[in-house]
């Protein structure tokens, strides 16, 4: 029997159900605070307004086309867009310092190890970390040192950009954008954005681009291959997906934010048989961890720890009156969960001195105390369960089957796997490049990024990325898109069917679902080295792969720091919201066809997510076209 796809509309239907149990104890959901804010500022909309001095706020109209300072619409627009992109590039970037302190803590007897040993020489050979008869948590703690040292280093540039192709690391240099030491390209992205300092608008758009390069090909790759070294690097494991993981028996402890340093802690101690057993001791049938947005993207790669849910599923997930306790660290939080959480019996807890929530109670997690500070955590869920009011308890059945836990190795390895059916080449992309060039795959598309009130939440994830797959477009998917992806199935090898003959064979020769779940939004470093590396063995440059990104619902600054990095890294980027810019038809021209004349790449922004599928598949052609396959 064909399996049966879980809809929109029944997930849209277990989020009315669940906002009237929001009504019933009296608090708002972001639907009511989305309506709320409706009316949005048209100036911020533009991005025409600026109060980056207190002569202003400055709005730029007809009648007033400058502001205090002279500056125009396109310097304002220009000055907000990178405050935005730097903002993003710092958020991502703070993380992967976090990450590179707990490298610096591994030790063979604590919570964190050295599980990738392989990882960890050949990047600690890419620092210059001499490797050769050392003791591999010498190495890893020198590692995060070098580490470190990409956050303030005074000359030179990421070391990672070696990964990328000569082509596009000379058209860096060429521009002068080639990303410098991380906290450098964050504090002169501030300083240029500082009252009276820059004003020419394209010199924001490429400061835009090199503090998103410093992003990607920095603070996000370090984060992402760290934490490989720290926790594993992901391999196909099987998982599921939705609301419906959440368990009517046991301990629910929820896993919110981004750093695996606090979710991996928690989740490692909740394993063990001495919490289990006081689980057990107080009527649950165990204790059951799932996670919400790129936290939950980290364990599920690592350990197929469930999915609840993504960004604009947080409140459901409290909602289900199931949760005992929900911990976060950073990025992504919802302030509105302090206030939920007392509605119900959930306990909220936050973790990092940074992100601080009121009504959570604060519990510090850094590497030295991360094991007791877990242990706590642990306890104080199990503690509550008996707290638990059934009355209040709602949890939708809707859940999907997802294979998970695609890095580029795991990619590799499965091609490996059936190189005899294309060509022997173990060990690369070639098979891949042979589908795509024999056209039985036309090509890939990365879809990234959060969802957004502005639009139908996942509505455009999951419809594009169906059309993509009917049309034999591979699909590579990170954050909050791969969460939707899941809830709908799509990582389900089973998937396959809705696949058009070619992705389909594809599918059934290397044993993969159409859709694959790389990771967490960090890791679409993965997708730059993927691509990169496929550039290089195609023997082309990245500009001319028929592979583009897209992040139709996005919402955050990280999105437009991610953005910029895919764009300068020379994929195309398709956006379902608009950049806040429309004031300036300058700074539009800059981030669209401006950027492609700069980098072979540009947005395409689209609100229409029929529109939006559309013109990929067409730019996806048009790149077969010019390379003539
Ligand atoms: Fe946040 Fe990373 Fe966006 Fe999801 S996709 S809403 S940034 S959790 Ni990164
Ligand atoms: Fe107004 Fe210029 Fe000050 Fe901005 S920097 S608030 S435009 S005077």
């Amino acid at each position: 029997m064909a399996k049966k796809f879980t809809t929109i509309e029944e997930m849209e239907n277990d989020t009315k159900i669940l906002k009237v149990k929001a009504g019933e104890v009296g608090i708002d959901t972001w639907q009511d605070r989305a309506e709320q804010q409706k009316n949005h500022c048209q100036f911020g909309e533009k991005g025409i307004c600026c109060r980056n001095c207190s002569m202003g706020p400055c709005r730029i109209t007809p009648k007033s086309p400058k502001g205090i300072c002279g500056a125009t619409a396109h310097t304002i627009a220009g000055r907000n867009y990178l405050q935005f992109a730097a903002g993003g590039a710092a958020a991502h970037s703070d993380h992967g310092r976090e990450i590179c302190y707990t490298l610096a803590e591994t030790r063979p007897d604590g919570i964190y190890k050295v599980k990738d040993e392989a990882k960890c020489i050949s990047v600690a050979k890419e620092f210059g970390v001499e490797t050769e008869g050392r003791d591999i948590y010498d190495i890893a703690h020198d590692l995060a040192m070098q580490g470190l040292n990409e956050y303030g280093k005074p000359f030179g540039f990421q070391t990672f950009i070696n990964r990328a192709t000569e082509e596009r690391r000379n058209k860096w240099m060429e521009l002068g954008i080639a990303p410098r030491a991380v906290d450098h390209e964050v504090t002169e992205s501030m300083h240029m954005c500082h009252m009276g300092v820059q004003a020419d608008p394209k010199s924001f758009v490429k400061q835009a681009m090199r503090v998103g390069l410093a992003d990607g090909w920095g603070g996000s790759m370090m984060g992402t291959e760290f934490s490989d070294i720290i926790f594993g690097t992901p391999s196909p494991i099987e998982t599921e997906a939705n609301l419906g993981v959440l368990s009517q028996d046991m301990v629910n402890i929820v896993v919110h934010g981004h750093d695996p340093s606090v979710s991996e802690a928690v989740a490692v101690i909740a394993e063990t048989p001495e919490m289990v057993a006081k689980a057990k001791a107080v009527g649950a049938k165990g204790i059951n961890i799932v996670g919400l947005c790129c936290t939950s993207n980290e364990v599920t790669m690592r350990h197929g720890i469930p999915m609840v849910g993504n960004f604009l599923q947080q409140e459901n997930a409290i909602l289900t009156g199931a949760v005992e306790l929900i911990v976060v660290d950073v990025q992504c939080v919802f302030p509105a969960i302090g206030p939920l959480s007392k509605c119900f019996h959930t306990k909220f807890i936050s973790t990092s001195p940074k992100a601080k929530i009121p009504d959570s109670e604060f519990i510090l997690v850094e590497p030295k105390n991360a094991e007791e500070a877990a242990t706590t955590i642990v306890n104080t869920a199990i503690e509550n369960f008996v707290n638990r009011d059934a009355s209040k308890v709602f949890i939708p059945e809707h859940k999907e089957k997802a294979k998970v836990g695609y890095s580029c190795e795991a990619i590799i390895g499965e091609l490996d796997g059936v190189t005899n059916s294309f060509v022997d080449e173990p060990g690369t992309y070639k098979p891949l490049i042979e589908c795509i060039k024999a056209g039985v795959l036309r090509g890939a598309v990365g879809i990234v990024g959060c969802n957004n009130p502005k639009v139908r939440a996942d509505y455009s994830h999951i419809g594009i990325i169906k059309e993509l797959i009917k049309n034999d477009i591979i699909v590579v998917t990170t954050g909050c898109s791969a969460q939707a992806a899941a809830k709908a199935g799509l990582m389900d090898p089973e998937a396959k069917e809705l696949c058009g003959d070619g992705l389909k064979r594809v599918c059934d020769l290397v044993g993969i679902p159409p859709v694959l779940h790389m990771g967490s939004c960090v890791d679409i470093s993965r997708i730059l080295k993927l691509t990169h590396t496929v550039a290089k063995e195609w023997g082309i440059d990245v500009t001319q792969l028929p592979v583009v990104g897209c992040a139709p619902e996005w919402m955050s600054q990280k999105a437009v720091a991610i953005a910029n990095y895919v764009v300068a890294s020379g994929l195309d980027t398709y956006l379902g919201i608009e950049p806040q810019v429309k004031g300036s038809d300058e700074i539009m021209h800059l981030i669209t066809d401006g950027s492609r004349e700069m980098v072979g790449a540009g947005y395409i922004i689209e609100m229409d997510p029929d529109k939006l599928v559309t013109a990929m598949v067409d730019g996806i052609e048009a790149k077969r076209t010019a390379l003539n396959i």
